[in-house]
């Protein structure tokens, strides 16, 4: 079974990625042949500072180690090493309609965030189909957020398949059972994010414990005191997602546990459950990002073995859609 997933390197990653991301990037990795991809092409789209995409990049590769990867069990490569991923893109759009990249809530949502809406914006999910497709990937974990993204690879794939003859395997999203949507915070109807959450509104991986304590201590709830999950309550509802996560027990043992207590008391419980899940990783971040120059060799021989498997699909596109070869 083929395993591919991507992640921006943009800034602090946040709970929600360690919970969408990360961690069931750790889970999938033993269940078959597995590749992570720092997917720098995609964190151009929106306004970046090109001095910090470098260090950004070492930064992510760091934290994907320091979750759990292991590099000789799975392949972690930088997107912008593999120059399959672009040139599959392009041909991927000759298949992707305006009409359907228009529909794209991500796109909705970060044009209306931003005054410069670029391009690359728009095309965003071509180019997580082409980084899909090239892998001949079975399995996608992502959040519950990149649901409509998986979709559309399918359909795009689908598409390709039928005009150009069969060529790609079609792809299916795996969401975590609890925290495939960790809301923000200060507002617990938008999710935690990346690049629009507001400091108290995300749980960075790398928050100091008394950052953490203060955030959920200060996170928006409902007026009530029933610890309990509840379309009415959903402050609450996030803070129980939070907790199962980061102690791995069922939200409703959680809730068992805390139902009466008030929600004082849960949240300090809360706080204390992310420090101590937080903690060994950003000790092992910290121990891993000291060495640059090891970072990048793991990085190369991942690129050189992501591209021996994306090559022979990109030249297959290219064959399909009738392109004039040289002779090798
Ligand atoms: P942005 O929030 O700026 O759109 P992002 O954090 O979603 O960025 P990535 O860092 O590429 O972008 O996301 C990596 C993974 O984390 C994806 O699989 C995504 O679905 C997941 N993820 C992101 N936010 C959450 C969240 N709040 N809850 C669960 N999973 C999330
Ligand atoms: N769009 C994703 C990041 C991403 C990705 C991918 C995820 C780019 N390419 C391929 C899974 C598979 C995001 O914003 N989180």
């Amino acid at each position: 079974m083929r395993i591919f997933s991507g992640i921006q390197p943009t800034g602090g990653k946040t709970f929600g990625n360690l919970s969408g991301g990360f961690r069931q990037y750790v889970a999938t990795q033993d269940q078959g042949e597995a590749f992570f991809c720092i997917v720098d092409l995609h964190s151009i789209t929106i306004e970046y500072d090109p001095r910090e995409l470098r260090e950004s990049t070492l930064d992510l590769a760091a934290m994907l180690f320091a979750t759990g990867l292991d590099p000789h069990r799975s392949t972690v490569f930088v997107q912008s090493h593999n120059p399959d991923h672009a040139q599959a893109a392009w041909l991927l759009g000759a298949v992707t309609s305006f009409g359907e990249l228009r529909r794209m809530t991500q796109f909705k949502d970060k044009s209306e965030a931003h005054e410069f809406v670029s391009s690359g914006l728009f095309q965003y999910p071509v180019l997580m189909a082409a980084d899909i497709l090239l892998y001949q990937t079975d399995v996608v974990p992502v959040g519950e957020d990149q649901r409509q993204h998986v979709e559309l690879t399918r359909d795009v794939a689908e598409r390709f398949n039928a005009r150009f003859g069969t060529l790609f395997r079609l792809p299916r999203g795996q969401y975590p059972s609890a925290g495939a949507r960790i809301m923000d915070l200060t507002d617990p109807e938008r999710k935690m994010s990346t690049s629009t959450s507001s400091e108290m509104g995300k749980i960075l991986i790398l928050d100091p414990p008394e950052a953490i304590r203060r955030k959920v201590m200060a996170a928006v709830t409902d007026s009530g005191r029933e610890v309990r999950r509840s379309p009415e309550k959903p402050g609450i509802s996030n803070l129980i997602e939070i907790m199962a996560v980061a102690t791995g027990r069922s939200p409703e043992a959680i809730e068992g546990e805390y139902a009466d207590g008030g929600y004082g008391r849960f949240k300090a419980a809360v706080a204390e459950a992310v420090i101590a899940c937080l903690e060994p990783i950003a000790a092992r971040y910290r121990q891993l990002r000291s060495d640059p120059a090891e970072l990048e060799r793991l990085l190369a021989n991942g690129a050189a073995k992501a591209r021996l498997v994306s090559a022979p699909t990109l030249q297959a596109m290219y064959q399909a859609m009738g392109f004039a070869r040289l002779p090798d």
